[in-house]
């Protein structure tokens, strides 16, 4: 046989094992069988490299490392789910759908809802091309040569598939992956991960795809997003079935269930075997299974509403309580940290939980020595809920705040009617410093790339940078003299610092970390203010005029930018080359929707089209016949056609009747 077609024949038969091993979960051959396939093809595929493809089942590792990833924008945005956390919200839900269905009982598919990554596949005539995280829904990160290294996604489709497939999945870490993974990095003296969602999270945003290759990742599918063909089966539960027939792993717990009864039902079965499960769950997911009452039903801002995440209650451990450690916050606040004799709750090793404040210390009476129950929610901190004084021993101690700053010794100060203890050390104090300089570079600030915490605190302690104006003064003399640190990781350090440079104006506000300002005030001061000289010279009063700024936040801001500290690192990140695009204001007065364009279709119910039409252009808006590119929204009444279809493809955000005239109000 000639060795082309060898070739050929391996990979057909290599990939029709995979097939069986991780899709049907009914492997045909022995492990040792396929291995010497692999070892063949390699082989071949050696002597005649010409003929390697990107889809070579052997093509999965041995790409370059990236210096950063790119940015993919999603053709069809990826959406959130809602939550519901008990089930009188469920019954809320259900109704809800049975109205506007006017279906007495609906029929759903229930699945697990996996605690992981949602990404993006992209398959062009069966091949996988793309794979992106789902980063804000709308643009996400390229982590192709990483989602290539996983095992149970195919890098070719089977069968009959349609020339563009968009899959949407779930990327995480089996429970047992996880503590074989955390073993090895604490053999190596490397960080541990507090969870399997956290090691999934770094695994799949490594740089380097043959590090991604070493660790346990899986995947599920559990959507399609763009599709070339449109003759898709009409249930969500044979989509399913035909994405498994194209090659691509699925949760084995879906279920069809009938009504919220069916739902219920699988609820607690979910729950009775949530940790005999492989992998780790957060609650399970229902979505309505006919995808024509999914179109009725739509989206609600960026979730549709025909699914939804019924969540687990929190899970709960007893442990001792062995320590009380103060940690220093970016604004000085400090909070008492308990550190527990590690112990798994609901499948996470914990071993810190937040005390919060003094009184709340008080308030439970918690020593240390105690025997404790700790309760984790979702990814928030674990918290102790309370003591088991049954169990307290005469070596319990009382604790009390220290009157120091454990990082820089200043005076330790309680406003008064103010829960938390404040370091009044400031700019001196280490900690927040290392604090306001990790909020600096977070993801939702400057994103800073690469310069994780350990880096910060090696840069603070060999004295390299003080404020966050340092960072753009680093040198890769200065990076690549650190410990562990190499001549290409200070290129990447220094790469990701220079394009975070083009930021937005919400995003700088929000690095600078003034207290009180969180992301969303930080947008509602941007879209305000449009520029930093008009923040700069408000005024608390004007300050507190605006929606949701408290006097607190009014007086911070004010305050933030009377100091002349402040004032020079903003001119000096300003020198340094940080910019941001201008804003359009579009929250003038009364004009709140200038500068959108809106298509209407449909048969409204509650109003003319020709008085929505004035409604919208009193507001500033253009009023347009037809979708295009430059659509922002379609009000879509009743019995909408091609052009709710249109504005789908284009992922234009499509209103129903009701969510319009709340709008408008
Ligand atoms: O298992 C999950 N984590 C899961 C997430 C799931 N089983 N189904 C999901 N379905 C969706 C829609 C209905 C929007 C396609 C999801 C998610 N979304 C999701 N995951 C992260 C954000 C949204």
């Amino acid at each position: 046989m000639s060795i082309p077609k060898k070739i050929q024949q391996l990979r057909v038969s290599i990939n029709e094992h995979n097939y069986h091993y991780y899709i049907l979960d009914d492997p045909k051959i022995p492990d040792s069988e396929y291995d010497g396939l692999m070892k063949e093809l390699l082989e071949l595929e050696i002597k005649s490299p010409e003929l390697i493809t990107v889809d070579s089942p052997t093509q999965r590792v041995g790409a370059d490392p990236l210096s950063i990833f790119t940015e993919v924008t999603h053709t069809i945005p990826m959406l959130s789910l809602s939550n519901a956390f008990d089930e009188q919200e469920l019954h809320d839900f259900a109704k809800r759908l049975q109205e506007n269905l006017s279906a007495a009982i609906i029929e759903y598919v229930a699945e697990p809802k996996l605690d992981g990554l949602a990404v993006s596949l992209r398959y062009e005539n069966g091949i996988l091309v793309t794979a992106a995280t789902r980063g804000n829904g709308y643009c996400g990160e390229n982590v192709t040569q990483n989602v290539k290294t996983i095992n149970n996604i195919p890098l070719r489709l089977r069968g009959k598939y349609p020339e563009i497939l968009e899959v949407r999945g779930e990327v995480f870490m089996p429970k047992a992956g996880f503590i074989k993974l955390n073993q090895q990095q604490e053999a190596k003296d490397a960080k541990t991960f507090a969870n399997p969602r956290n090691a999934a999270a770094g695994s799949l945003r490594q740089l380097d795809s043959n590090i991604t290759a070493t660790r346990p990742l899986t995947f599920y599918s559990y959507a399609i997003g763009t599709v070339s063909e449109i003759n898709l089966p009409d249930t969500h539960s044979e989509i399913l079935q035909q994405l498994q027939q194209w090659g691509l792993p699925i949760a084995k717990q879906n279920q069809v269930v009938t009504g919220i009864n069916g739902c219920l039902q699988y609820y607690q079965q979910i729950l009775s075997q949530r940790n005999a499960l492989p992998f780790e769950i957060d609650g399970v997911v229902y979505k309505v299974n006919n995808i024509e009452q999914q179109e009725i039903l739509g989206f609600i801002s960026k979730a549709p509403r025909w699914a939804i995440a019924h969540k687990f209650p929190a899970q709960e451990a007893s442990t001792k309580l062995l320590d009380i450690e103060v940690q220093v916050g970016r604004t000085g606040a400090i909070t008492p940290v308990a550190k527990l004799a590690p112990v798994n709750v609901g499948g996470v090793t914990v071993s810190h939980a937040t005390l919060h404040n003094q009184d709340e210390i008080d308030r439970k009476d918690i020593r240390i020595n105690d025997t404790v129950i700790v309760r984790r929610a979702g990814d928030v901190i674990p918290e102790i809920v309370k003591v088991l004084i049954e169990k307290r021993s005469s070596d319990s101690q009382s604790f009390i705040l220290p009157e120091q700053c454990p990082a820089c010794n200043s005076d330790v100060v309680r406003v008064k009617e103010e829960a938390v203890a404040r370091c009044t050390g400031g700019l001196i104090c280490p900690a927040q410093r290392q604090q306001a300089l990790q909020h600096f570079v977070s993801r939702q600030a400057m994103d800073i790339d690469g310069l994780g915490k350990q880096l910060i605190v090696q840069l603070v302690t060999n004295n390299l940078i003080n404020n966050p104006a340092d960072i753009y003064s680093l040198t890769h003399k200065q990076l690549a003299g650190l410990e562990r640190m190499g001549d290409k990781s200070a290129d990447n350090v220094l790469l990701a610092i220079e394009k975070s440079k083009t930021t937005t104006f919400a995003r700088f506000l929000y690095a600078l970390g003034i207290r009180e300002v969180g992301e969303s005030t930080a947008n509602i001061l941007a879209n305000k203010f449009t520029n930093l000289d008009k923040l700069n010279q408000a005024t608390e009063h004007e300050l507190q005029q605006i929606m949701d700024i408290g006097p607190v936040a009014a007086k911070n801001i004010v305050n933030f930018f009377q100091q002349t500290n402040n004032i020079n690192v903003i001119e000096r990140l300003q020198i340094a080359g940080i910019n941001w695009p201008e804003i359009v204001n579009i929250l003038q007065d009364e004009q709140i929707l200038a500068g959108k364009t809106f298509v209407l279709t449909g048969t409204l119910l509650q109003m003319s089209r020709n008085e929505a039409k004035s409604s919208l252009q009193k507001l500033g808006a253009k009023v347009s016949n037809n979708i295009s590119k430059k659509t922002d929204f379609l009000v879509a009444g009743e019995n909408a056609g091609s052009k709710l279809e249109k504005a789908r493809n284009l992922a234009i955000i499509i209103l129903a009747e009701a969510e319009f005239i709340e709008m408008l109000k």
